[in-house]
């Protein structure tokens, strides 16, 4: 067994424990009211990008998500949360290291050892959900759970999602499709990227990610006979009908989006398998993206 395929088996029991730290961790996580960025790099981003819209959508406070790369520079935050798995990803230290005292900086981080811990105000470590693996699973899983069970939209029916999503059987005629659109919605949307995110890097599948009412504005065109079109989350109206009308398979997300992400995950592995490639070796990726200039 591949260690991807052995780490995405066991998000949800890294989920449990992630959302049972979330009160005790409390202290160190934004509190309502507070203006705040969250950034990272790949998957992180992503992950970024869903809880941003958790966060705002609770009514917690404006929440905007960046790609470290891409942060306004001279934008004043209340804080600036950074997720990362590895702690050493060379745009986010930069971005960590320019932001000095201007807002608060939090870290989430997979391995206590490394330098993003020594940069932030409040750090925390998710040990349990680390990973062997070049491409991401549970650590960014459990870190969103975290963070979506101090927002108090964490239940034990997502952890059970997870389970069926784990046990159940993926779609027939999947692996053989040419191509794959993922669609979110709200924090849905940041779950599709990543879906496409772990599809390119482990199976190197032509992937694409929209919000689900951006489809029919041109990507729709890509869809036929040979393709499938995945809803994370809840569909818009309409929607699933003009996907058959193509002729492309409709894949009905009808587990919580996270659990969802999971099937996606497998399916990346399933079609891994099939064309003879190991997940644990993905083309031209590295674990951290470490540049010796500066960027
Ligand atoms: C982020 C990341 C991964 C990606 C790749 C390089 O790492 O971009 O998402 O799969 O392997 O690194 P991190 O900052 O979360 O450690």
């Amino acid at each position: 067994m591949t260690h991807v395929a052995q780490e995405l088996a066991s998000q949800p029991d890294c989920w449990q424990v992630a959302a049972g730290m979330a009160d005790g961790l409390a202290h160190r996580l934004p509190a309502a009211g507070e203006r705040i960025a969250v950034i990272g790099c790949g998957t992180s981003y992503f992950m970024a990008q869903a809880y941003a819209a958790l966060r705002e959508g609770s009514g917690r406070g404006e929440t905007d998500a960046f790609a470290a790369s891409e942060f306004p520079a001279g934008r004043p935050y209340d804080r600036v949360v950074a997720l990362s798995r590895s702690g050493t990803t060379t745009e986010v230290l930069e971005l960590l290291g320019r932001i000095g005292d201007t807002s608060r900086r939090t870290v989430v981080i997979g391995d206590p050892d490394t330098p993003m811990a020594a940069m932030a105000d409040d750090t925390i470590v998710l040990e349990f959900a680390d990973e062997k693996s070049v491409v991401q699973t549970r650590f960014a899983t459990s870190a969103l759970t975290l963070l979506r069970a101090h927002l108090g939209l964490h239940t034990d029916a997502v952890v059970e999602d997870a389970q069926v999503a784990l046990a159940e059987p993926l779609p027939s005629g999947l692996v053989e499709c040419s191509q794959f659109t993922f669609l979110g919605q709200g924090w849905s949307v940041g779950l599709a990227h990543e879906a496409a995110l772990k599809m390119r890097e482990a199976a190197l599948a032509w992937t694409e990610a929209y919000p689900a009412m951006e489809y029919r504005h041109g990507p729709i065109s890509i869809s036929t006979r040979s393709t499938a079109t995945w809803m994370l989350g809840e569909a818009p109206s309409g929607l699933m009908d003009e996907v058959h009308a193509t002729g492309a398979r409709w894949v009905a997300g009808g587990l919580d989006p996270l659990a969802e992400l999971v099937r996606v995950q497998r399916l990346a592995l399933a079609i891994a398998n099939a064309r003879g490639l190991d997940p644990d070796r993905p083309r031209h990726l590295t674990r951290s993206v470490i540049l010796s200039s500066t960027v």
